[in-house]
């Protein structure tokens, strides 16, 4: 299942979620949530705090960004998405 990104559009967030996404290559459909749409029961389910981004891939519904990003480094191959430089 193509995976799935709650977000709203001006969200750094959100974006951080869709570059890693974008970078992996990882077609995912966007769904834009309002202030409003964050605060009924379904969102609230997926988010309890109300915000955004949160990622539903297979079963697994996933909320804060490190968290998300932390997932689709693994679930997805590819080059290391952090690099660090040690001097
Ligand atoms: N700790 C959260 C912060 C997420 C967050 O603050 N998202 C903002 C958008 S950038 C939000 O949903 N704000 C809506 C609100 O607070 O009503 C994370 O890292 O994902």
């Amino acid at each position: 299942m193509q995976p799935i990104v709650y977000t709203s559009f001006t969200s750094p967030f959100g974006r951080s979620v869709r570059v890693c996404l974008y970078e992996r290559g990882i077609e995912h459909q966007v769904i834009p949530s309002t202030r409003e749409q964050r605060r009924v029961p379904e969102h609230l389910a997926r988010h309890p705090f109300a915000k955004v981004p949160v990622l539903e891939h297979d079963d697994l519904s996933i909320y804060e960004t490190q968290a998300i990003l932390r997932y689709v480094a693994d679930v997805f191959p590819g080059d290391p998405l952090v690099q660090v430089s040690r001097v």
